[in-house]
């Protein structure tokens, strides 16, 4: 079987490694279309050494395909889900649109798989933040029930797409430069500088991206009372998220037990070299399919509580990986 396959924002930081991932991971494809905005009307874009153009993203481009990988804004998304699914196709959409949707499962195969059964056209893939958090709790939650989650991230600039990316580099050159860095895509200076996340803050005093790993993290694990406590901050690092996680549980959990279930979870290397210091780092994460866990150790403020950190490449399991593991699940099921 082959399936006829349209990236939705195919010239992003997300669309662009869907497309390489699609490539990479041989999936069957009957046909590719790159879909975008009239901004990129006559690009072309390489695939397995044939160059694909880039179409305008409008309803008629919708017709005839079997499946739509979601990376463009939620606006866009909400704009033409309906159009997607009453074509035929099924919607995986890596935006904010429809993940609080109660008809749209929010799915990362590594925890919550099951859930994909029950879709009726539109499947939602989690924020980035969320998903390297997800893979790496998941394994012991799942053993021993956790009582309570406090998470502090570090975010790269590739969250805020490729224009993102770029304004991290293009201050970087300013500010060695010797020139006062000019902000366009974020708030304040990232060059040299982090600050508490750029999205819209709510009267709660959460931010959107806070209240959304809160939100999601409860509903992949189905455990909608989670007390679950996030900061989320935006470092200057390109393309990988890392995090600092609290775990209380109901019970104690020995780390050496902990560090067992991590080890043989899917989705997870350990990376823990005590003598040198060695743990995950934004660097080695980015490019890679695996979220980097280590620092695994217990809580000594807290008995019954266990900490860890984690980096994950942001663009790859954290969107476009995980919408495309979702898509080969859709296709028969090869992870
Ligand atoms: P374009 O490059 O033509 O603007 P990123 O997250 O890196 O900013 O990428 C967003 C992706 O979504 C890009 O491929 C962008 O296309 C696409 N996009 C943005 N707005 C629209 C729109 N109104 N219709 C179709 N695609 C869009
Ligand atoms: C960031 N996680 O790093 C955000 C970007 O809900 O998919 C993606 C927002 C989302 O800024």
């Amino acid at each position: 079987n082959a399936y006829r396959v349209a990236v939705l924002g195919a010239t992003g930081a997300v669309g662009t490694e869907m497309v390489k991932l699609l490539q990479e991971r041989h999936f069957p494809l009957a046909s590719l279309k790159l879909l975008a905005s009239e901004r990129s009307a006559g690009k072309w874009v390489d695939f397995a050494g044939e160059a694909v153009p880039v179409e305008v993203l409008k309803p008629e481009a919708l017709k005839g395909l079997d499946i739509v990988l979601g990376a463009a804004e939620a606006d866009v998304s909400r704009q033409y889900a309906g159009a997607i699914v009453e074509a035929g196709a099924i919607f995986v959409d890596n935006s904010s649109a429809f993940r609080q949707d109660p008809a749209v499962p929010l799915v990362v195969p590594e925890v919550n798989l099951a859930d994909l059964a029950w879709h009726t056209g539109i499947v939602a893939n989690p924020n980035c933040s969320t998903i390297l958090l997800v893979v790496a709790v998941w394994p012991l939650h799942r053993h021993r029930p956790l009582k309570r989650l406090v998470v502090s991230t570090y975010q790269a600039a590739s969250g805020a797409g490729a224009a993102g990316m770029a304004e991290l580099e293009r201050q970087t050159r300013q500010v060695l430069a010797g020139e006062v860095p000019t902000a366009e895509v974020f708030p304040h200076p990232i060059a040299f500088n982090l600050f508490p996340h750029n999205s819209a803050i709510g009267a709660d005093r959460y931010c959107e991206e806070e209240r959304k790993m809160i939100r999601e993290t409860r509903r992949i694990f189905h455990s909608e009372a989670l007390p679950v406590a996030v900061t989320c901050v935006r470092v200057p690092v390109l393309r990988a998220h890392s995090e600092a996680v609290n775990l209380e549980f109901e019970e104690p959990f020995p780390v050496a037990e902990a560090l067992a279930l991590l080890r043989e979870a899917p989705g997870l290397q350990v990376v823990e070299d005590w003598e040198r210091n060695h743990f995950p780092m934004p660097v080695e994460a980015s490019g890679q399919d695996v979220v980097l866990v280590g620092r695994v150790r217990a809580d000594l403020s807290c008995p019954g509580a266990l900490d860890l950190w984690l980096s994950g490449d942001q663009i790859r399991k954290g969107a476009a990986l995980n919408a495309v593991q979702i898509a080969e699940q859709l296709a028969g099921g090869r992870r």
